[in-house]
């Protein structure tokens, strides 16, 4: 048999260093499921079965996140195209290299109202804006993977090829002979060096060296650059906050990195950010402004690979077009070293502080467990090159303040579209990249009942291709949609609407078992560190569900009058936890205003 599109096309992406496509079949891409049975040689990519294209589409996201790769999801016509959406906006959003292959009804058929016919070319406009096209003909195919992944890779965004049943099952056509209107592509992509001129550097400089108290602020894209962070943040006697997807850009453990910023963030983050002269952004698109630096009160410099992220978040003095390891390495020789070190000292004095009273507040009583203490706990325990994820909801809040990351550790979540749901099945993208390495999903009932616990059946099925098992699901089972119900209360002043928010229980350690997993349940604050033990000790993937309480208030670092207000009217407008709340919130506060703090 001769070969076909199906098997041309995988043979192609294989040529592009592509290991393993996660997706879910159908009979609008079954040319290409026939070509993966054919696989043969050993050297095509892997099919790996989700519950949920959205699964695959944040399963390809992870793999990009964690890898630096391109990630690659698949999908039939119609329903399965859809599925994928949510997951494909979270890769946009994150700037990952994701593609996307769907399928679709054969040509002849389409504009016929045909089963299953949606119109993908505008489903996928917004999403793969970059590019999104239909293959009409085999020999298009070539050119449109080529073309898919390259810019995926070079823009850090989503691509998307639609295929044609059809065509799928055509012959291929590697290379078409040379004439006016063929295209003849080939493939692979390598990054270049970014870096600003000359010029702009010294302005930077003079800016920086100018800063008597300077903040500094990473984001994703320096992940890679912790060296060089470190150093200018040395040269600068400067703090260091991080947000989100920066997490481990900095290891938590140095004393002047502040942790992280915003909602979820930490209060030296607060301080530095307010208390600071001079501004210096890498890497990060970090939105809230009034988590930043009041308008005119800081001379600011960011850094950015990507142009358009540039001054949207504060008025810039100078803004640089960069790789954020290549250019601050290109600043460091220009930076005067700071002999006044009274700033950073105050910084690291707040940290302390900031620290000690986390551990308290792990410590505080709850009914029955006090979530902060799950997140202590493990923190204390992470094994070296652990890899988080972390799902939307409070876990959010804990993994953001009481996880201390190591050099060495690598962390994610959905950072920009903030969606329910990645937790589980980015978990699972970890561990198929980095199958040596212990992995660990941070994720809420909610999230577990959305999508979460089928995708326990995708660890099942998988397990045993992983040398190492140690792979760990938290679960916090609080019955609630504990951080919208926080919204409800501190943000727009309204009780907690127990129709929207309250979730039935569910067996979750105990349905692990049933699919040979181990299921652990921690009820009582006594058996969390213990929990945690287990679960490390495990010879295969854990479900480690906590029962949790969900009126722990995951308190702002600096909570405004606004907020406060809020809370307070929500209260007195009948919250049907309001005693317990109160009580929780004065816990944790009091612990700032305790001696020995
Ligand atoms: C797909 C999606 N739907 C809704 C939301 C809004 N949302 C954010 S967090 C959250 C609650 C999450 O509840 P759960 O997973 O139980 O975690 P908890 O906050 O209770 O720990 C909701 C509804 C969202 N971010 N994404
Ligand atoms: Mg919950």
């Amino acid at each position: 048999m001769s070969e076909t599109v199906g098997d041309y096309l995988l043979d192609r992406l294989a040529t592009w260093g592509v290991k393993r496509i996660f997706g879910y079949p159908g009979d609008g891409i079954n040319g290409v499921m026939g070509a993966f049975a054919r696989s043969s040689n050993g050297r095509r990519p892997d099919f790996i079965q989700v519950r949920h294209e959205e699964m695959a589409a944040f399963m390809a996201c992870a793999h990009a996140k964690f890898t630096g790769e391109v990630g690659v999801c698949m999908a039939t016509s119609g329903p399965g195209a859809i599925h994928l959406l949510n997951g494909l906006y979270d890769a946009k959003l994150d700037h990952q290299p994701v593609v996307a292959i769907v399928g679709q009804q054969a040509r002849a058929g389409l504009g016929g109202n045909y089963q299953q016919e949606v119109d993908l070319g505008t489903l996928f406009k917004d999403v793969a804006h970059e590019f999104v096209q239909i293959a009409m003909e085999p020999a298009q195919i070539r050119h449109l993977v080529d073309r898919a992944l390259r810019i995926a890779l070079a823009e850090r965004t989503v691509t998307a090829i639609i295929i044609p049943n059809d065509v799928q099952e055509a012959d291929a056509v590697p290379q078409t002979p040379h004439a006016h209107g063929t295209v003849h592509s080939g493939p692979g992509y390598r990054a270049p060096r970014v870096l600003p001129s000359e010029g702009e550097l010294d302005r930077a400089a003079e800016v920086l060296n100018a800063g008597r108290r300077v903040a500094m602020l990473v984001g994703q894209g320096a992940l890679h650059a912790s060296d060089e962070v470190a150093a200018v943040a040395d040269a600068l006697g400067a703090g260091v906050a991080k947000a989100l997807l920066g997490k481990a850009a900095l290891p938590d453990e140095l004393p002047y990195v502040t942790g992280s910023i915003g909602l979820l963030g930490t209060k030296p983050s607060w301080e530095l950010m307010q208390g600071c002269d001079t501004l210096l952004m890498v890497g990060s698109s970090f939105p809230y402004s009034e988590f930043l630096p009041e308008e005119g009160s800081a001379r600011g410099v960011q850094i950015d690979i990507d142009g358009r992220m540039l001054g949207i978040r504060y008025p810039m003095e100078v803004n640089l077009v960069g790789d954020s390891a290549e250019t601050l390495r290109a600043l460091l020789p220009r930076l005067e070293h700071k002999q006044d070190r009274a700033w950073r000292e105050q910084i690291e004095g707040e940290v302390a502080q900031w620290w000690r009273l986390i551990e308290k507040r792990a410590q505080l009583s709850a009914d029955p467990i006090n979530p902060q203490l799950v997140f202590h706990e493990l923190s204390k325990r992470l094994p070296d090159g652990a890899i988080i994820s972390s799902d939307s909801g409070s876990a959010a809040n804990w993994f953001a303040r009481d996880i201390k990351l190591r050099t060495g550790m690598m962390a994610s979540l959905s950072g920009t579209l903030a969606t329910m749901g990645p937790g589980v099945p980015y978990a699972i993208g970890a561990k198929f990249a980095h199958p040596d390495r212990p992995v660990f999903a941070l994720v809420g009932d909610g999230a577990m009942q959305m999508n979460g616990i089928n995708e326990l059946i995708t660890i099942a099925k998988y397990r045993h291709r992983w040398r190492d098992q140690r792979l760990v699901v938290l679960v916090l089972n609080n019955r609630d949609l504990n951080q919208v119900t926080w919204e409800q209360r501190a943000m727009s002043g309204d009780p907690k609407f127990e129709g929207s928010q309250d979730l039935p229980d569910f067996p979750y350690a105990g349905y692990a078992e049933l699919l040979g997993l181990k299921g652990i349940r921690a009820d009582r604050p006594e058996h969390v560190g213990a929990g945690w033990d287990e679960a490390l000790a495990a010879d295969r993937p854990v479900v480690y569900e906590a029962v949790t309480d969900p009126e722990v208030p995951p308190l702002p670092p600096h909570i405004t009058i606004e907020q406060a207000k809020a809370l307070s009217s929500a209260l007195l407008a009948g919250d049907p936890n309001a005693g317990r709340i109160v009580r929780q919130s004065f816990k944790q506060k009091a612990q700032e205003f305790l001696p020995g703090r």
